[in-house]
């Protein structure tokens, strides 16, 4: 895609701050296409002719990073499908959260616009996903499993949010507050970037 037609915002922050959630208000109000890697490795571990769904789900228990090709092409697919029906203004939640994915989609598919980060304590975002996983049914929704997000969070995904931050394209979110207040201190941060 040329980044004259295709903007991208990145959406990065720990699991449990609230990525989605926000991604959902900006959707409602500001009309951009919400694409969650998380969302379409699941979807691709349920779908029965996909080869990498075993991959998928030892990853995602395990709080580990599945192999960039595999989510940078659901990706891209995904895009594609919306760039032919028009849609060009993207929100992509929770990736890249590796340099190499980071690297491989900005030569390849589009350059980000811009990143915005969701800063939230670990005893907060702790909080969250043990009561969020009482009813998620997601199979990461537990504390063995939150523990090895978080540490892949720190090691492996802030580097990325610190090579934008090198570049002035991080707009950093406090997210400790009600969903409200978050979304409140999202549009502000945004606003002479959203129309
Ligand atoms: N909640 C939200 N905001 C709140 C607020 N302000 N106050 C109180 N409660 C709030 O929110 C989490 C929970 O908190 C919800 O119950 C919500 O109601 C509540 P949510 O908006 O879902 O937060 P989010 O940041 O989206 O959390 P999520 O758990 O989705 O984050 P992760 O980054 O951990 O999960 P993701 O789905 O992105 O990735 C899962 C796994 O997929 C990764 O661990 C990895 O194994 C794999 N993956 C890759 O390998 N590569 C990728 O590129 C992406 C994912
Ligand atoms: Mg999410």
């Amino acid at each position: 895609f040329s980044s004259d037609q295709v903007s991208v915002i990145f959406v990065l922050g720990g699991p449990g701050s609230g990525k989605g959630t926000q991604c959902a208000n900006l959707v409602k109000d500001y009309g951009f296409v919400h694409l969650s890697a998380g969302d379409l490795l699941r979807a691709e571990q349920n779908n029965p002719n996909s080869k990498y769904g075993e991959l998928i789900k030892t990853c995602i228990k395990e709080g580990t990073i599945v192999p960039q090709e595999i989510t940078i092409n659901l990706l891209q697919q995904a895009m594609e499908k919306e760039v032919t029906k028009g849609n060009l203004r993207f929100l992509i939640d929770g990736f890249p959260r590796k340099m190499d994915q980071a690297l491989t989609f900005e030569n390849q598919i589009v350059k980000s616009s811009l990143v915005l980060f969701f800063q939230c304590p670990e005893s907060v975002m702790l909080t969250r996903l043990l009561k969020r996983g009482e009813t998620s049914g997601r199979s990461d929704d537990n504390v063995e499993s939150i523990k090895k997000r978080f540490k892949t969070f720190v090691e492996t995904s802030m580097p990325v949010v610190e090579y934008y931050g090198k570049q002035n394209k991080v707009i950093q979110v406090n997210c400790e507050d009600a969903v409200d207040k978050v979304y409140a201190n999202v549009k502000f941060a945004l606003k002479d970037k959203l129309n």
